[in-house]
């Protein structure tokens, strides 16, 4: 069998292109890419050498190992102040009848449901509602932390937390304490979108910058809470800015080592003020995948989100360099439903997810949200409990 390394040899070989040449080279060597040398991979690279690459990059970090874990989606609401063109789930306020705004006790029924069941975390990201405060959503972790104290709570866009602090008048700082003290323990990637401003001009205006993104960011990781770091890509933006994108949270994790992965997110075009975009194709997915695992090098993990990508593309991406596939997500979260995803129910069991690895001839590997190892499932030789 060809391994990862003789592959890569064959290719530094064979390539005809000396620009490749030399990025296949330096992989082998496991020297940083440039920025003109990522450009270069979106403008030149073809699939097989870039799986190739990837793969090396991938099984060097990893082996054959695929991360899942087990959490549920709390999406307290999809009533929201912004009107991101590319969202298909959110109401305005004055629409909210038509959306839903959970209570605290209805979102403690849905953390109560998972008494008894080895879930590790619970993950809280919905809409920026206008009446939904700092305060409220520190009395839900509070109230979370009492009732299940080792639950890992991974909650809040940047967005989100954006308005609420600026709402309540408290510094970034400030307020990442108090959420911290309450029980927020990481936060999620989303908000990130594409960081340059001509790009979010047209696609989020008024939300949050990239800037500011990412001093919430870095602002969390400087209190001890790691992050997870996301990009929107296959809309309006150009590979250019999907590099300086990439970049810039390159160096954020070269200055903190805060981001525990990176969480290419494809848009989706249904039902939404830019669905005339349409999609970009499978090929497009699978280049981009490998490209940032080729790219990100000082960020350990990949992750391929499988409720927006659907099932069989998020199998295909292992082998272009992702290393884990978030989670046994139950049926609470609408984001991607919404848009226009495969998965219009996305739960799968424990079992569902590792089938759907071993058939890819990898190993999963159940983790918690900060990538500790809780059990590998190389065979499957005893009934799963989800
Ligand atoms: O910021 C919204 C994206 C994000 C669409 O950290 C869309 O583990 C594609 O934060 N097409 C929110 N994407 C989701 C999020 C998240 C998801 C999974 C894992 C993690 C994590 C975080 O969803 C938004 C936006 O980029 N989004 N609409 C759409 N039509
Ligand atoms: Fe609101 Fe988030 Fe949708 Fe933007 S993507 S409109 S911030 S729910």
């Amino acid at each position: 069998m060809l391994t990862p390394q003789t592959g890569l040899q064959e290719i530094i070989n064979n390539c005809t292109d000396n620009d490749l040449k030399k990025i296949a080279q330096k992989v082998k060597n496991s020297e940083r890419i440039t920025e003109a040398e990522c450009l270069v991979l979106f403008e030149k690279g073809e699939l097989g050498y870039l799986g190739s690459l990837a793969n090396f990059v991938a099984q060097k970090l990893h082996q054959n190992k695929v991360y899942f874990n087990r959490n549920f989606h709390i999406e307290p609401t999809n009533v929201c102040v912004f009107t991101c063109n590319f969202c298909s789930y959110s109401r305005v306020y004055k629409h909210r009848d038509e959306g839903w705004e959970l209570s605290i006790e209805q979102m403690m029924d849905m953390v109560r449901k998972y008494d008894g069941i080895p879930v590790t975390e619970v993950h809280i990201v919905g809409g920026v509602h206008p009446k939904m405060n700092l305060e409220y959503f520190c009395e839900l972790l509070r109230k979370i932390k009492a009732h299940r104290p080792d639950l890992h709570i991974k909650g809040f866009t940047a967005v989100e937390l954006d308005y609420m602090f600026r709402k309540a008048k408290v510094s970034v700082e400030e307020g990442m304490k108090m959420m911290n003290e309450a029980g927020l323990q990481s936060l999620p990637g989303g908000g990130a979108e594409i960081f340059a401003a001509e790009i979010r001009e047209k696609i989020c205006a008024d939300k949050v910058d990239g800037p500011g993104w990412l001093h919430i960011h870095e602002t969390a990781h400087k209190l001890g809470m790691p992050t997870n770091a996301t990009m929107l890509y296959g809309h309006h933006e150009n590979y250019a800015h999907r590099v300086d994108h990439m970049s810039q949270l390159r160096n954020l994790q070269d200055k903190t080592k805060g981001f525990n992965c990176f969480i290419p997110l494809k848009y989706r075009s249904g039902d939404n003020d830019m669905s005339f975009l349409g999609e970009v194709s499978i090929i497009e997915d699978m280049r981009l995948y490998a490209i940032a695992r080729i790219f990100m090098d000082n960020f350990k993990n990949l992750k391929a989100y499988w409720p927006m990508l659907g099932r069989q593309s998020a199998q295909l991406s292992l082998s272009f360099g992702v290393n884990d596939l978030d989670g046994t997500i139950d049926d609470t979260t609408k984001i991607y439903s919404m848009a226009g995803a495969e998965e219009q129910n996305p739960v799968m069991s424990t079992e569902d997810l590792c089938a759907l690895i071993l058939n890819c001839q990898k190993i999963p590997v159940e983790r918690d949200t900060e990538y500790n190892e809780i059990k590998r499932y190389d065979i499957m030789d005893e009934p799963i409990v989800n």
